[in-house]
């Protein structure tokens, strides 16, 4: 991969003008959601928001609680706690999102507080939801809206434009596009984000983000690869495992030669709709 030709994909102009856009709104916003991943606490959360959105109270917020490895989760949770983060963790399917409701009102209340004290009056609170694509802050705002209110896709980018929508009498929110930032540490982060959605497969080639899938599995979570297709070692070339996937699934040309792209796409779906299990991909150093 070249590095040069990656970075510029990696931070298309559409998320430049997001950040733009959300910078002349900053004023306006009274509370930061920040929205992470729980299968990539640490890949999926914006590296540089502390540069461009200054003091304003945040609130982490931790979306697909459900589809994570909590053990691996929670660690990291535990240290941006002692960091000083403000944590909700949520399973937007099924979960409550109150104690999300009752940390902003706290919140607000003591702006509000400020506020009357200035002989301002009191006002509802306007958040603000950021976060890198596909982490579900569609998904967490419709939630909280109690109906469909905010466009959702399991693709990143799916929202386009900034929206406001009224939660209820005391919240008003901004839907954001998903964001990434100019320089992505290194090519693992890269390529967790790639392989949970984050950034659009088309960018990083889709042999090289299903080789990461089965090595990263191999190497967490050995059992899921011999649950899902039935292998028990990984080569380091992978022509074995690919080999062995494409005769358990079919994916063979004429000849029962091995259709290498559609067993990358089997491996990348079956990534997505969550047949390995519980995963979390990011680790404490
Ligand atoms: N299982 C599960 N799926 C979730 C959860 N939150 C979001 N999703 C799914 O994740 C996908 C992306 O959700 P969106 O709400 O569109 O994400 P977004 O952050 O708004 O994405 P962009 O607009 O592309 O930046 C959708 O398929 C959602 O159904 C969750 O807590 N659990
Ligand atoms: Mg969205």
């Amino acid at each position: 991969m070249n590095e040069n030709n990656t970075n510029i994909n990696w931070y298309p102009g559409h998320m430049a003008k997001t950040k733009k856009q959300i910078k002349e709104q900053l004023n306006l916003i009274d509370i930061v959601y920040e929205v992470i991943d729980a299968r990539m606490p640490i890949s999926s959360k914006i590296e540089d928001i502390e540069e461009w959105i200054t003091n304003k109270p945040k609130i982490l917020v931790v979306t697909k609680m459900d589809l994570c490895d909590k053990e691996q989760t929670n660690k990291i949770l535990k240290e941006y706690e002692k960091n000083g983060y403000i944590v909700i963790p949520i399973d937007l399917m099924n979960g409550s999102v109150t104690p999300l409701i009752n940390e902003t009102k706290d919140i607000m209340k003591k702006i509000n507080q400020g506020r009357i004290e200035k002989g301002m009056k009191k006002r509802s609170a306007r958040v603000l939801i950021v976060g890198a694509p596909n982490v579900g802050k569609s998904t967490l705002i419709n939630r909280l809206v109690g109906r469909k209110s905010a466009g959702v896709g399991n693709t990143p980018g799916f929202t386009k434009s900034l929206s406001w929508i009224r939660i209820n009498k005391d919240i008003e929110l901004l839907d954001t596009p998903g964001v990434l930032w100019p320089k992505l540490k290194n090519q693992e982060q890269a390529h967790i984000l790639a392989a949970l959605s984050s950034i659009k497969e088309e960018i990083l080639n889709l042999d090289e983000i299903a080789s990461f899938i089965l090595k990263k599995i191999y190497t967490l979570y050995p059992e899921k690869l011999q649950e899902r297709y039935g292998i028990d070692k990984l080569d380091d070339n992978l022509i074995e495992a690919y080999d062995q996937i494409g005769r358990k699934r079919g994916a063979l040309s004429k000849g029962g030669i091995t259709d290498y792209e559609k067993v990358s796409n089997i491996i990348i779906r079956d990534l997505k709709n969550g047949y390995f299990g519980k995963i979390t991909f990011d680790r404490l150093k």
